[in-house]
This record gives structure tokens, sequence and C-alpha cells, in this order.
């Protein structure tokens, strides 16, 4: 009845986030009701700074695939729940759809062509990036690629988390490699099937860079402005 909802609203909204967490998965389950309190949820939510728990709660609703939730997206967040700004007019919407499919394979592939976009004509032709291009990338776009990795995968991936990662591995590339599972012993792992293309890789693990060519291109996405400026 309207009472128990609302005290079930009462209770999502004002749980801490462990409780929040505990309770989608519940408010899901319930159907209707539990999906009413979820967009109503989102729809008050301040998303200028989105948090885990609103990237939870649309990924959620998301897959329920229901009139009711389909509406409510169509409605409130087309293009999903982070922004997809773009200083050089990339359309980010293919790489939002892949992630909040949890496609973490395409959506990776995606990301490497999107890379090679913004270094531009000649990195396109190549068909790989240079590491002098990276500082040039658009501080908007960087921030935009990597929003969608990290809400979509419950924080989990996106350069940040690598990034992360490599500060508290002092900088070093083989202590990185291996924390995300890139390489396990002296053997690289191998592409693509080597690799884990689901929630249960290791924190970091996606997107991909290819080490072919060395470390630097990753030095530079780890040294690029965006991550301070943008309080990653
Ligand atoms: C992480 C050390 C994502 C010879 C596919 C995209 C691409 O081609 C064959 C292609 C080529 O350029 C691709 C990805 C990765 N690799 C490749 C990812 C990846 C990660 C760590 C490493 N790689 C490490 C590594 C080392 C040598 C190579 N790689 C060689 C290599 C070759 C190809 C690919 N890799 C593809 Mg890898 O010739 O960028």
């Amino acid at each position: 009845d309207n009472f128990s909802k609302s005290k079930l609203a009462h209770q999502f909204t004002n749980g801490s986030s462990k409780e929040q967490f505990e309770l989608i998965p519940q408010l899901i389950n319930m159907g209707n009701t539990g999906w009413e309190i979820l967009i109503d949820f989102l729809k008050l939510s301040n998303i200028d700074n989105i948090d885990l728990v609103q990237g939870e709660v649309f990924r959620e609703l998301y897959q329920v695939k229901m009139p009711e939730t389909e509406l409510f997206i169509q409605e409130y967040f087309p293009n999903g729940l982070a922004p997809l700004d773009s200083q050089v007019n990339i359309n980010y919407k293919s790489l939002s759809k892949l992630l909040l499919e949890q496609n973490f394979q395409e959506a990776d592939t995606l990301t490497r062509k999107i890379l090679l976009e913004l270094a531009g004509e000649s990195a396109l032709q190549r068909k790989w990036v240079y590491f002098t291009e990276v500082a040039n990338f658009p501080v908007m776009d960087l921030n935009t690629i990597n929003t969608l990795w990290w809400l979509y995968s419950g924080g989990k991936f996106g350069f940040s988390v690598q990034r992360k990662l490599w500060l508290s591995a002092g900088k070093d590339f083989n202590t990185l490699w291996r924390k995300i599972g890139w390489k396990k012993g002296n053997h690289w792992t191998r592409y693509p099937k080597e690799f884990t293309w689901n929630l249960s890789a290791p924190n970091g693990h996606l997107p991909l860079l290819n080490q072919l060519r060395g470390a630097r291109v990753a030095d530079s996405i780890f040294s690029h402005s965006v991550w301070s400026e943008k309080n990653w």
C-alpha cells in the first residue's frame, strides 16, 4: 500500500550508500512499486555530480526493460545518466549504450577507435596513438569516456581507476600490469581471448591500451590534466 511504499522510499533515500546498494535489487524485484521508488529517486537526484548509487539504480532500471521503466528512460535520460559532452563533436551515445548493456568487449573496441579520433587524422591512418598526441585530447572528452566506463561498471573500470592503481604502485608499470591482469608472471595477457570481459575482472582491467609500443601512451593518459581538473 501507499504507506509502506512511502516508508520504503524514505528508507532508501535516507539510507547510507551501503544500505542503498543492498536495497536496489530488492526494490527491482518488487516490480512496479519498487521501480517507482527508484525512478523518483533519480528524478530528484542531483546529477551534476553523479555517484555510483545513482549509476547502479539507472543500470538496474535500464535492465528491467518494461514499459514503465522504458518510458521513464526515454523521457528523462534517453542518452543514459551520464552527460555525453564532447569538445570535438563526437557522439558518445553508442559507447554509453554498450556500457549500459555491459557489453564491455565492444565498448573497449569502440573506446580505442574514439581515442584514434581524438588523436587526429594521422593517428587514424596509422591505427595507433602516438604518445605525444595524448596531451591534446580534450579534457571534456576524456572526462566523458571515463565517466561512462566508471559509472556503468560500478566504479571498477576506467582510466582513472587504472591511474589510481598506477599511483599507488609508485608509477611502476610492471606492478600495474599485474594488478590489473594484463600480465601474469612474465606472460602478457593475449588479446582478446585471455582478457576478462565482465565485472569479475580485476579493478582497472578495462579499457585496454595495447602495450605493443611500450607504456608511453598509458603514461601520457595517466598524466593528462583531466584527472586533477575533474577531481578524479
Ligand atoms: C592490454 C607487450 C587491445 C602484435 C587489439 C587492438 C590493437 O591492434 C596485433 C595488432 C597489431 O597492432 C589489441 C589490444 C591489445 N593488444 C592488441 C592489448 C594489449 C594489452 C597489453 C598488450 N596488448 C601487450 C602487448 C605486447 C605486445 C603486444 N601486445 C602485441 C600485439 C600485437 C597485436 C596486438 N598486441 C593487439 Mg597486445 O599488430 O591495438
